[in-house]
């Protein structure tokens, strides 16, 4: 118990240490900046991987985030998390996530994430994972991921939280 309690302790001083990722290059596309793209490094055999990054929308029109890709993933996919009584539970966003102006919208653990799903090789702390973004008025738009450690910036435990949902990947969309 001593140990698990000290785990814990490096995993919340890890997370202090990672609330601001070292701040990878942004990248704008019209009027948008997307900013901390990163990713966390994955479990061995593990096969879905989060991707977690912040679109702000500087220009006076909305976009809309329409889809992901990336190389490393034999599919991807924008996902949002939320607690129901509880539960955690994932939805894809279909129709995809408005950007409105003047708005700032984050991806991080516990919310909206970019789902990389089947993936090819393992991410290792130090990756850079390029993915592409599509946005409805943007267009495509490459965007490279910082792989942080396994514990990064996890709300609580990202690697328990993903235990706890069984049918994370085996997720049929
Ligand atoms: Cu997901």
């Amino acid at each position: 118990m001593k140990a698990m309690l000290k785990d814990g302790l490096l995993a919340a001083f890890a997370l202090a240490l990672c609330v601001v990722p070292v701040r990878a290059s942004d990248v704008k596309a019209g009027d948008l900046v997307i900013s901390q793209a990163w990713s966390r490094a994955t479990p061995s055999g593990a096969k879905v991987a989060g991707g977690y990054l912040t679109i702000e929308n500087k220009g006076a029109a909305p976009d809309k985030l329409l889809s992901v890709s990336a190389e490393i993933a034999g599919k991807a996919d924008l996902h949002e998390m939320t607690t129901e009584n509880g539960v955690m539970k994932m939805r894809p966003l279909d129709k995809g996530l408005a950007i409105e102006p003047g708005k700032t919208v984050k991806f991080a653990p516990g919310g909206y994430h970019l789902m990389l799903q089947e993936l090819k090789a393992p991410l290792k702390q130090g990756d850079k994972v390029p993915v592409t973004l599509e946005f409805e008025k943007a267009g495509k738009v490459a965007v490279t991921l910082d792989v942080q450690g396994v514990g990064a910036q996890a709300p609580s435990d990202g690697g328990q939280m993903m235990k706890k949902m069984p049918d994370h990947s085996g997720m049929k969309m």
